[in-house]
């Protein structure tokens, strides 16, 4: 099919004033009813087309006239009709048969057909599985739901909108309406119907309206709902307090479902959760899980204002809902948990999941100016890179400023499909700056890469800091431009002291912290009245998403390490120290950073001062496998496996078995299951600690973990433990899996952990281990968590064990793709993606990846969604 342009994009010739919906619900059968009141622009000429794929249709009515087929054409998923004007008012008739729908798109059964509940997902383009309509987001109606279901099947009915009436049917059926005041696009509509049980509050905003939350979830899991109501109550107040944004409707629903193709959507009024987002008891969730749950319920709230009241004219604006409602996501996060910890958390998984994406063949910029499949564009770069650049002009605009921006981003678009620039122009205008310059971050793939280079004049008491930067050539973009790139940053002495600022250009002192703009390829900044040679400390808080090579000494990264106050720049610090650190092993040559890199962590972890334990774990965390595999020309993942383990392993000797296993010692001696920062901080570094020794000591590690995995009163540590047994290889892993099997075999949630941690065996177990995992009765490829839970583990957290030296392993992914696609291509082209970086493996595994792939293009024909995919990462 041919690609759809940014550059065609057209506003509608018809709008949907207003859709009445009314659904006859069942799990084979289901009948839709739509009935559209239709605007016209006069200006175009373009006759009624209406999306519509897959629907069995039944009648056309235009007018109150019933169409015959010489009236209208249905073909390629389009549905055009003659004769329709201005004012005129269709109705379709269709049916659906959700039980069938295993691509869990439009209306589909979630869980086994005689006690699951039927749900919706839209967004992208799932509406169009539901009836006919024009749908992209740029048309927005006014939704009135009329549901109608057998009561004792399906008790619970709700849609999105208002609730507007509800009773009994003949036959033992029922009826409910929901009117949503609040015109929206399509991809925003949402159904739930079936059994499922409740726990509810009453909130009150600050502008007084009572509103009712309601958790819906399956009996089994509903008390498991509660932190997640916690978290949604603190959401809403925190987009009170922090952007004056208060919520609209009488109620707000949430359910939660097993059967999700992604994290979870925020239909208005009615949003739906991966129960993986939503569930959470200390029994069966991770502190990892905790925080994430609260994330996405605050995400999914945000999105109420960036995204709903506001939405995106079409979907190549899709960062300007989901960039800035990360944003804003983290924000909170921040402002909830340790801000620096929070960085960290982010940045990190920017460098793992982002970069890499941006530096192979599916690079793409933040707004892409083409696709085939929009659902293979919600990635890394339109979500994290668009936040990173969201928090740059946040950056720009200091907090007041941004906060008159977004108000005026809000007030102006309310109610409207909107556009980056839509977005750009009115923080700018907001505050009399120009923003437009940074338009170009959102046209541009690849990530920069920015040399800094300082040069210290001692007759003239001068530091001078130039920077350049670079972008490499990304597929479709040959040229790049330079970018406006904040560089937040601070100038040390060799005395750990913050020197004052005194920039040339500035006449008044800067204080000691101060934000620089690299606006061009290259560019110098003079600092005055210094003394001695400073140390830099650059892209403080990681102030732009670039990658950056900072000609540090390692002694002076080791000082950073040491004094930096920006916690994020401290772990920076140990993050850049530790790849000097791996690349000094690899090439056997100078071990200075080695050595200070050990140094600088023995040095900390023996200061009873520092009493950041969480910080403190991170600190002692080289950066993984990904991220290192980036600074190879070509990637052996064996063999950075093997360094990085033995960079740990120095480490791990630098600190001693003895005081690693004092440590543990003495925070197990503190263990509980208590969720306050410290009880998490305490885990978390308990978990590293117990890590490092593994790898130096096994056998008193595996005793240690065996035990922990025994008595352990949360899921952290119990997971822990399990992962360091089973990363070990360890005896005790045997019994240890099996207990865990049989105690979570109920729990679909804990079971994909159990799934999950398996895949993370050492190197040539690995694939025989997933093999027979996926001949378990328990697997299945109709459940995207536990297809992600094992074929996604697997290949994106155990590189080693995924990528063998001969091929075996993309031989198998491969085979597993065709059969997944046939069920659910988003997720089989999602999965897809892990062959991203086959390009830059070294030859032998790069000829078995190529190969592997290539016979995806051969044989019956794959869907829209994973050939779009497989073409691009062939190139
Ligand atoms: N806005 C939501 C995106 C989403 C989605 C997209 C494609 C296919 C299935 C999907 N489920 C949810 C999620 C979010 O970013 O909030
Ligand atoms: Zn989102």
């Amino acid at each position: 099919s041919a690609p759809i342009l940014l550059s065609d994009y057209r506003a509608p010739a018809w709008q949907v004033e207003q859709i009445e919906l009314d659904f006859d619900l069942g799990i084979d059968a289901t009948q839709v009813r739509s009935c559209l009141r239709l605007r016209r622009d006069s200006t175009q000429a373009t006759p009624l087309c209406l999306d519509g794929e897959g629907l069995e249709l039944l009648t056309i009515m235009l007018d109150g006239q019933l169409l015959s087929p010489d009236d209208y054409r249905y073909a390629d998923n389009v549905l055009e009709i003659d004769h329709a004007h201005d004012g005129s008012v269709l109705e379709t008739r269709v049916r659906l048969n959700p039980a069938a729908n295993t691509a869990l798109e439009g209306l589909y059964l979630s869980g086994p057909r005689e006690s699951g509940f039927l749900l919706t997902q839209c967004e992208a383009q799932g509406f169009r599985h539901i009836t006919f309509f024009p749908d992209q987001p740029d048309v927005l109606a006014s939704y009135t739901v009329t549901l109608r279901a057998d009561r004792a099947r399906f008790p619970v009915l709700l849609a999105g909108g208002n609730p507007d009436g509800a009773g009994d049917l003949d036959g033992g059926r029922h009826w409910a309406r929901f009117v949503d005041p609040h015109p929206k696009p399509s991809y925003l509509f949402a159904l739930v119907a079936g059994r499922l049980e409740k726990i509810g509050r009453e909130y009150v905003t600050a502008d007084g309206r009572p509103v009712q939350l309601v958790i819906w979830a399956e009996a089994d899991a509903i008390e498991r709902c509660h932190y997640a109501m916690d978290a949604l109550e603190r959401s809403m107040r925190w987009d009170e307090q922090a952007y004056g944004r208060n919520y609209d409707l009488d109620v707000f629903h949430v359910v939660a479902t097993h059967d999700f193709n992604m994290g979870a959507m925020e239909n208005k009024g009615l949003n739906i959760f991966n129960a993986k987002y939503l569930l959470a008891d200390p029994d069966s969730t991770t502190d990892d899980e905790y925080r994430a749950v609260e994330a996405v319920v605050a995400h999914e709230y945000f999105h109420n204002w960036s995204g709903n009241r506001v939405t995106c004219r079409d979907w190549f604006q899709l960062s300007l809902k989901e960039g800035l409602t990360v944003f804003r996501e983290q924000q909170f996060s921040a402002d909830m948990n340790s801000p620096a910890l929070k960085r960290i958390e982010d940045v990190a998984l920017l460098r793992r999941a982002q970069f890499p994406e941006d530096a192979g063949p599916l690079a793409h910029p933040v707004r892409p100016a083409e696709y085939r499949e929009i659902n293979n564009f919600y990635t890394a770069t339109v979500y994290e890179k668009g936040s990173e650049l969201v928090r740059m002009l946040a950056g720009r605009l200091g907090q007041a400023g941004f906060r008159r921006g977004m108000d005026r981003y809000f007030e102006h678009n309310d109610g409207h499909a909107a556009t980056l620039e839509d977005f750009l122009g009115a923080l700018g205008e907001a505050n009399d700056i120009d923003l437009m310059p940074y338009l170009a971050w959102y046209g541009q793939a690849g990530t920069p890469r920015m040399k800094a280079r300082g040069h210290y004049d001692a007759a003239q008491h001068s530091y001078t800091l130039t920077l350049t930067q670079h972008t490499l050539p990304t597929p479709g973009q040959a040229h790049k431009r330079a970018l406006p790139i904040p560089v937040k940053l601070a100038l040390f002495a060799t005395d750990g002291r913050m020197l004052p600022l005194h920039l040339d250009g500035h006449s008044n002192a800067l204080g000691d912290e101060h934000v620089i703009v690299l606006e061009q390829a290259e560019q110098s900044f003079v600092f005055r009245n210094i003394d001695a040679a400073p140390i830099p400390s650059l892209l403080r808080g990681f102030s732009a998403p670039v990658i950056l090579d900072g000609d540090y000494a390692p002694t002076e990264l080791a000082l950073l390490l040491r004094h930096d106050i920006d916690g994020f720049n401290r772990w920076e610090a140990a993050q850049q120290l530790a790849s000097r650190a791996y690349d000094a092993l690899r090439d056997g040559g100078d071990t200075t950073a080695l050595t200070a890199w050990c140094d600088a962590l023995a040095e900390l972890f023996d200061d009873e001062l520092f009493a950041d334990d969480a910080l403190l774990a991170d600190l002692l965390s080289p950066p993984g496998e990904i991220e290192l595999a980036e600074r190879e020309q070509v990637v052996d993942p064996a063999r950075v496996h093997a360094l990085r383990q033995e960079l740990q392993q120095r480490l791990g000797a630098r600190i001693g078995a003895g005081p690693l296993l004092r440590r543990y010692e003495a925070l197990a001696a503190q263990t509980n299951r208590q969720l306050d920062a410290s009880s998490q901080a305490q885990r978390r570094l308990k978990r590293r600690v117990l890590e490092l020794l593994a790898l130096i000591d096994a056998p008193a590690a595996h005793a240690v973990a065996a035990g922990q995995y025994q008595d352990a009163p949360s899921m952290t540590d119990r997971l822990a433990a399990l992962a360091v047994l089973v990363r070990g290889n360890a005896p005790q892993a045997t019994l240890a899996l099996a207990h865990f099997r049989e105690r979570y075999a109920g729990d679909p949630l804990a079971l994909d952990k159990w799934f999950s941690v398996q895949t993370q065996l050492p190197g040539e177990l690995t694939l025989a281990r997933v093999q027979l995992l996926a001949g378990d009765p328990a697997f299945t490829l109709k459940n995207p968590n536990r297809v992600n839970a094992l074929f996604g583990a697997w290949a994106r957290s155990n590189p080693a064990g995924f990528h063998r030296a001969d091929g075996a392993g993309y031989r198998w992914l491969v085979q597993q793709l065709r059969p997944l696609d046939a069920l659910n291509p988003q997720v089989a082209a999602r999965l897809a993606t892990v062959l991203n970086g086959w390009k830059r493996l070294e030859p032998v595994r790069r000829e078995a990846a190529r190969s592997a792939i290539s016979s995806l293009t051969t044989g019956p024909e794959l869907s829209r969604n994973l050939t779009e995919i497989v073409q691009n990462i062939l190139g």
